[in-house]
């Protein structure tokens, strides 16, 4: 039985990945963080009897900045595929928390790479990196895995880090690592802060009779958003290549998140039309004029990437990977998985 080792097992991308390996008759190992409240509902589902009993679901404590257990970890289990996706993931909230988003981004990285130098060579690593490499990039649209790097916030700087990182490890010690630098990728298991389910756990609240109003921060943010099931395959293939290699994930559409907010509410069957600009706009429904969405300054970024798009040729020819959900009817399948 091949053995994978998950590091973010338990967020969005992580409780994905671990159902697609399982399925494929991996067994999984994960690792978890001791926390005072419950966080592991997300893959829940898969802590059967069976999957428990038959040692094909291994959760293991961890925490990638308790360096000398996670080290211990990794040669205890000896994986054949590592996929380290564990991480402060909200871009918003890396200004707040700038040290503690480079370290578990950025050093993290490190700590991985050079745990694997003393592992078993053949073991193969995927990096979760991502389209905020690129900053804010004016005149490279769609962006590639030869565009310049240029992050505006410290979650992109981590990742530019612990990518470069990657490469290094890759080209010098002969490490099998592969960075997969993933656009926007959206699910019904999404964090609850990111503009995606924020909207459509709202829109079906309001649906629901509730006279909830979303608020928003920035709502010209015009982002490439697919569906997380389908990047994880992805993941799952670049381990998969005889060579080791970079590949951006993405749809190749943008929305903004305005665009995405109305689709959501159409699916439910609230219209909405927008009115006023910037701090004073606000969607009112089209039925009965009721305010459900307004634009708070709380919610804005001293820095915003405008519009980012990737360009998924790479991973079409090489990985045979396409993504297939984007646009309203991601908008569409979160609020349905709201509703129940
Ligand atoms: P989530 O925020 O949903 O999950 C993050 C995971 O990391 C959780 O399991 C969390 O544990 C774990 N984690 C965080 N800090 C630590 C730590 N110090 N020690 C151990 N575990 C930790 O992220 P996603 O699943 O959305 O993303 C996965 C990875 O992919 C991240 O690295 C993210 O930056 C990157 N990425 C995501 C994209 C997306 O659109 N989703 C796009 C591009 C990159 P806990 O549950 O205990 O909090
Ligand atoms: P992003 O996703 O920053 O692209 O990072 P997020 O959903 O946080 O923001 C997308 C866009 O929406 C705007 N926005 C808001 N964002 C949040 N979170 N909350 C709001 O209320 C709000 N209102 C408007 C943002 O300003 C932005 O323009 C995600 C994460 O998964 C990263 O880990 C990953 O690397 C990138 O995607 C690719």
């Amino acid at each position: 039985m091949k053995k994978a080792f998950i590091t973010g097992i338990t967020g969005q991308d992580g409780s994905y990945l671990a159902e697609l390996l399982l399925a494929k008759g991996y067994a999984v190992h994960g690792l978890v963080r001791r926390a005072s409240a419950y966080n592991r509902s997300r893959i829940d589902h898969l802590r059967t009897d069976e999957n428990v009993g038959s040692g094909r679901l291994v959760l293991h404590y961890g925490e990638l900045n308790d360096v000398t257990s996670f080290h211990r970890l990794l040669h205890k289990i000896e994986p054949a595929e590592i996929y380290h996706l564990a991480g402060q993931s909200h871009v918003g909230l890396s200004f707040e928390l700038p040290e503690v988003t480079c370290l578990e981004n950025g050093m993290a990285t490190l700590h991985l790479l050079e745990s694997m130098r003393e592992l078993d060579t053949s073991t193969r690593l995927y990096l979760a990196q991502s389209s905020e490499i690129f900053g804010a990039p004016e005149g490279e649209d769609p962006q590639d895995e030869t565009t310049p790097v240029a992050p505006r916030n410290p979650y992109g700087c981590a990742k530019v880090f612990s990518m470069q990182l990657g490469k290094v490890y890759r080209e010098s010690h002969g490490l099998f690592v592969c960075n997969g630098i993933a656009f926007n990728h959206e699910s019904p298991r999404r964090g609850e802060n990111f503009v995606t389910r924020k909207i459509s756990m709202g829109a079906a609240r309001i649906a629901a009779g509730d006279e909830a109003v979303i608020e928003l921060g920035n709502l010209d943010g015009r982002r490439d958003w697919g569906y997380a099931p389908e990047y994880v395959e992805a993941m799952w293939r670049m381990l998969q290549q005889d060579r080791a290699d970079d590949f951006v994930l993405a749809t190749g559409r943008t929305h903004t998140v305005r665009e995405f907010a109305a689709a959501a509410f159409a699916a439910v069957g609230v219209p909405v039309d927008f009115q006023g600009q910037g701090v004073e706009e606000v969607a009112r429904r089209r039925d009965n004029g009721a305010i459900v969405l307004r634009v708070s300054p709380r919610y804005f970024r001293p820095v915003d990437a405008v519009s980012l798009r990737g360009n998924p040729a790479k991973a079409k020819a090489e990985l045979g990977w396409k993504a297939q959900t984007q646009g309203a009817d991601l908008a569409a399948l979160m609020v349905e998985a709201e509703r129940g």
